[in-house]
């Protein structure tokens, strides 16, 4: 039987440390990207919800640290809590200097807490990793665990995935070929999930 995500309810959009909800939970996960990735589609498809997490009516509008709750469960006994940080993007120009200085901040804030039990770095299948991509890598894996998933794999034709995958394991110096997701079409998320749960049991 497979884990599913069940509850989810969103905490607060944090732009105080002092506001980062302290409650008691199994793991927290941090979900990291450029603006635009898919970060807020794939907190939905993980959610099984459509609205729970807002999708790019503008992008780069995202400045807080957005948390959410939920439980892992699995059947009927087996339940853990899980609570999820959607960090803003980065590398969206339209943001002043000033907001950026600030979001960075926030971020390097929530880091360095090293709160969270996995970091999950999103990169986009047909666009593969910027220069920008390749050091939040480095920082993230310099204060915990960090992992790459890639997103919308429905952009790219069947045949290209695979190779697509490989490029982008290479490139960024990966163990194994990285997780493919897509929100839009669903796949990639149960295998998400289970991961999750095994990170629950391990930790
Ligand atoms: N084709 C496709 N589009 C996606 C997918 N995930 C997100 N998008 C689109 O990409 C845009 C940015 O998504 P969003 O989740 O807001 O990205 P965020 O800025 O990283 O939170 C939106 O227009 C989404 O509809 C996907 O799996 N496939
Ligand atoms: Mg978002």
């Amino acid at each position: 039987m497979h884990p599913r995500i069940i509850n989810p309810r969103f905490l607060i959009g944090a732009v105080h440390t002092r506001q980062f909800p302290n409650e008691e939970t199994d793991m927290e996960i941090v979900i990291a990207g450029r603006s635009n990735v898919g970060k807020s589609s794939l907190l939905n498809a993980l959610f099984g919800t459509r609205k729970m997490v807002k999708v790019a009516d503008r992008p780069g509008k995202t400045q807080e640290l957005n948390f959410f709750a939920a439980e892992l469960a699995k059947g009927e006994e087996e339940r853990r809590s899980v609570r999820f940080v959607d960090l803003p993007g980065y590398g969206y120009a339209r943001v002043s200097k000033d907001q950026q200085k600030a979001m960075s901040r926030r971020i390097g804030d929530y880091l360095a807490a090293q709160r969270h039990r996995l970091a999950i770095l999103l990169i986009d299948l047909k666009r593969g990793p910027s220069n920008q991509d390749l050091s939040a890598f480095d920082a993230l894996c310099d204060v915990g665990s960090a992992e790459v998933v890639i997103t919308k794999g429905d952009q790219l034709a069947r045949h290209k995935r695979k190779p697509a995958l490989s490029a982008l394991q290479t490139r960024m110096g990966l163990a194994r070929p990285p997780l493919l997701t897509s929100s839009a079409k669903g796949f990639g998320i149960v295998e998400l999930t289970e991961r999750l749960w095994c990170l629950t049991k391990e930790s």
